[in-house]
């Protein structure tokens, strides 16, 4: 155990049972900061966590001789349904090597190309909804939309499992329930001890039971067929063998992997998406640059047939992502554990096994980002820009070997949707939006909507 919060030196301690974390704990703990400083320990019914964001501790977090990534308490909470699947999975638990040699190659950059027809097909479906919806007049809910189109994504992509989101008025089951189950990963870290939380916990467990059940039968739809041909996620898990001594996956972690990535190969990335169309409604000389450059590729070809090697060349685009991911990095803390005794950025002592939390959303405002670091820029993210800048100021995606899988699959779905969709439509915040973050362990813009009309060769 380590010493009392109050002996380290120079580190706020500020206690916050009185009020609890409430429903944005990440926010919560940004506002903390932005009254405190950059690193402060949270204490919560004498239950502490310290929090960085400084650019220099975080750059040093990254040191992975000295540090490794830490399944903190809200990840203990996610290992209730998702175990030991890539994300919650312990650094020295086998099953995390062994699924992640196995796994890579799927995650390749030029693995993309075998994912482009899929994600365009959905990006389409998409595409359809919303044309109805501009037909219509009606409004379109942004995060609501993002998700259907990342979840069906994920599932052809992934599983050859087609989720059918955009033919349901309401969302998924699956997402439903997964909501739910990321909600009380969140909560408990919150719960007062001696409550009585029984009831929650069995309503978590039906929610949990279901998306194993939706897991089997996305498993159950491939058992019995031969995948020695199947490159996608499931056929790689259920036939090829690991590198190093040629046993494939056992049949539990196979569904551990299934829900973790049908989880986390959606949620962060359709909050992006929702975060990036947000920034682009509010600033219409950045929505002009992203239209200009997927005018160069498609002109005013209605419908064009984006291209793999296209995406490749939306570096505006990107950049509008990177700097929606850098004010709203949805995936907004991950953990860091010392592996030896040691001095974090030189003057903070934590032991063996002591642990840190990242977060990302305050990092992304430090000095380092200038003095106007709320006001939304991709000039930020030109390659010059990113050049001059040191290295650890950026961590939408964690750090070091466990630092996200799916990188790559999320830009790419991203770019080519945001471009396709300011290609084809002027957007209308016709709500006057005021942002409110949604907090689900990942963050959304909570009921943000467009209206849409279509773009003509004039505009
Ligand atoms: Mn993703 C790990 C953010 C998209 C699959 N992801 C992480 C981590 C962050 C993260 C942060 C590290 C967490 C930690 O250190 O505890 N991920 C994102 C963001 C997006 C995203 C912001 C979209 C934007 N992630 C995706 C997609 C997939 C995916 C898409 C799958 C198709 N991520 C993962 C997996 C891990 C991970 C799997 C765990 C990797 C490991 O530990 O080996």
């Amino acid at each position: 155990h380590r010493d009392p919060a109050g002996t380290l030196p120079g580190v706020p301690v500020v206690d916050i049972t009185a009020t609890g974390p409430g429903s944005t704990p990440i926010q919560q703990v940004m506002e903390l900061m932005r009254t405190h400083g950059p690193v402060l320990v949270r204490r919560l019914h004498g239950r502490e966590v310290m929090f960085v964001a400084d650019a220099d501790l975080v750059a040093d977090l990254a040191d992975e001789e000295r540090f490794a990534k830490h399944v903190g308490p809200a990840l203990e909470n996610v290992r209730e349904f998702a175990a030991d699947g890539l994300f919650t999975a312990y650094n020295d638990e086998p099953n995390w090597a062994k699924a992640h040699d196995i796994l890579m190659p799927a995650f390749a950059l030029g693995s993309m190309r075998t994912y482009h027809p899929v994600m365009l097909k959905v990006a389409r479906r998409l595409i359809d909804s919303w044309d109805r919806a501009a037909r219509d007049g009606q409004a379109v809910n942004v995060p609501d939309d993002m998700t259907r189109m990342t979840l069906d994504t994920i599932g052809l992509a992934g599983f050859d499992y087609d989720f059918g989101s955009f033919e349901r008025g309401e969302p998924h089951p699956f997402v439903e329930s997964m909501v739910r189950c990321l909600e009380w990963s969140m909560h408990r870290l919150a719960r007062t001890p001696g409550n009585d939380y029984s009831a929650r916990d069995a309503a978590f467990r039906r929610d949990a039971d279901h998306l194993a059940q939706v897991v089997d039968d996305v498993i159950d739809s491939r058992a019995g067929t031969d995948q020695s041909g199947a490159e996608d996620l499931l056929g790689l898990m259920l036939s090829a063998p690991h590198p190093a001594d040629g046993t494939t996956l056992d049949t539990a972690n196979i569904r551990n992997q299934v829900i973790t990535f049908l989880i986390a190969g959606h949620e962060t990335t359709s909050g992006a998406m929702s975060f990036a169309l947000y920034y682009l409604a509010r600033n219409p000389a950045v929505l002009r640059l992203v239209q200009r450059e997927a005018d160069a590729l498609w002109g005013d070809d209605a419908d064009p047939e984006p291209t793999y090697d296209e995406i490749g060349r939306l570096t505006y685009t990107r950049q509008v992502l990177n700097e929606a991911l850098r004010l709203w990095p949805t995936a907004a803390a991950f953990s860091r554990r010392a592996r030896e005794d040691t001095l974090l950025g030189g003057r903070i002592p934590m032991r063996a096994g002591q642990a840190v939390t990242v977060m990302a959303p305050m990092l992304h405002r430090q000095p380092v980002w200038g003095d106007n670091p709320e006001h939304f820029d991709p000039e930020r993210f030109t390659a010059e820009a990113e050049a001059a800048r040191p290295v650890h100021a950026f961590k939408p995606f964690g750090t070091g070997e466990r630092a996200c899988i799916g990188r790559q699959f999320a830009l790419h779905e991203a770019t080519m949707l945001l471009a396709m969709l300011v290609h084809r439509y002027r957007l209308h915040d016709h709500a006057d939006y005021q942002l409110h973050v949604k907090e689900t362990l990942t963050l959304k813009p909570e009921s943000f909507t467009l209206t849409l009309t279509p773009r003509t060769a004039a505009d």
